[in-house]
């Protein structure tokens, strides 16, 4: 039993959606939580106009009755509210009438840093567009609303997900808008609860820090991941870094980050990640005009200063996600009493409360 997650959506097309399959039946889900996660990757200093246009909320089309899971894959939808500008640009179908609104002329000057040029090189794009619809980090909406859902089930057995900005420097913010330029920072999640057990060291793709950077990695704009103290490790003596253990199995320090040997040791799990500046800046870059081969510089857009806070909730959502997967392989069940039923009675054999 795993938890899997199919989603689509351009950032200026119709909406956004999720299909989340392998959640036990009886699962309570509340909108308005759901919606709170949304409207919180929405806030942040240093966002774009972008987020006024938008109202982020989910919409349910299967899976669930009542407020309840029937266990059957949930269909989760995101609007873009945008889309209303768009409508000729990101037709799905040949447009008709005449071009109107936003996204009619072909993009042809790649951002460096953007999916822009690759994008287009990989797929043979000629507009550009088509490559940064998708690329875009609009998408993480959805993934929000799937990493909501994912929460509730973890929080059936204990475990609380909480992702923050770790460098939130909002006068640097308007520094860099003034100059016209763009920052990132870094963000941590850390995950309370977590029992002994989850991930494994007998296969490389099932070890649960692996599987968590990957996560964490494939947010947009994210360059660096790390577990615990991560690169701080690679100076320290053996003496000064690793855990020691009590009587009661517990760890006097975390600098493992709750996870040894791809497994989680009952410690808080921490993981933090380095986010980039964003690649759309208001005084571009040197790049090439793609329809003459003449040197140009790149698109200029609305863009955001900074995404750092909604990249905190983005990690949050991810992390979320991928220890409600490792958690469904451990545990499985087809109803949410069996899935917490196997929780507790596998806690009771290794005499584990969480502290
Ligand atoms: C993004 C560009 C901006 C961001 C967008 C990500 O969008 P737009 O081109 O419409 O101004 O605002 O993020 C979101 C819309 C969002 O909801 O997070 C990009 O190029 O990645």
């Amino acid at each position: 039993m795993t938890l899997e997650l199919a989603s689509a959506g351009e950032s200026h097309g119709p909406a956004l959606v999720a299909i989340v399959s392998g959640l036990p039946a009886g699962l309570v889900l509340d909108r308005e939580a759901i919606d709170a996660d949304l409207r919180r990757r929405q806030q942040g200093y240093g966002r774009s106009p972008r987020q006024q246009i938008e109202t982020d909320t989910v919409e349910v089309l299967a899976g669930l009755r009542h407020g309840r899971t029937l266990g059957t894959p949930l269909a989760l939808v995101v609007r873009n509210r945008d889309h209303a500008n768009w409508t000729w640009g990101m037709s799905p179908w040949p447009p008709e009438g005449e071009p109107d609104g936003k996204g009619t002329k072909p993009v042809t000057l790649p951002r460096p840093g953007h999916a822009d040029l690759a994008g287009a090189q990989k797929f043979g794009h000629e507009d550009v567009r088509d490559a940064l619809e998708r690329a875009s980090a609009r998408h993480t909406a959805v993934h929000v609303a799937a990493g909501a859902v994912a929460k509730a089930l973890l929080r059936e057995i204990g475990i609380e997900v909480s992702g923050t900005a770790l460098d939130l420097d909002e006068a640097a913010i308007d520094a860099a808008r003034a100059d016209r330029d763009t920052l990132g920072g870094r963000v941590e999640v850390r995950s309370t609860g977590v029992c002994p057990g989850l991930g494994s060291y007998a296969r490389k793709e099932d070890r649960l820090d692996a599987r968590l950077a990957a996560a964490v990695m494939g947010i947009q704009a994210v360059k660096g991941v790390e577990i615990g103290d991560g690169f701080a490790l690679a100076s320290l003596r053996g003496s000064q870094a690793h855990d020691e253990i009590d009587a009661d199995r517990r760890r006097r320090t975390n600098h493992a980050g709750g996870i040894e040997a791809g497994v989680s040791n009952g410690e808080e799990i921490v993981v933090r990640a380095a986010m980039k500046p964003l690649p759309t800046l208001m005084r571009p870059l040197d790049s090439v005009d793609l329809a003459t081969g003449e040197r140009a510089q790149a698109l200029v857009e609305r863009s955001d200063v900074s995404a750092l806070e909604a990249c905190a909730v983005v990690a949050e959502a991810a992390v979320g996600w991928e220890l409600a997967r490792a958690a469904r392989e451990k545990f499985g069940g087809d109803a949410v009493g069996d899935f917490v039923g196997a929780w507790r009675a596998y806690c009771e054999r290794i005499a584990w409360t969480a502290r």
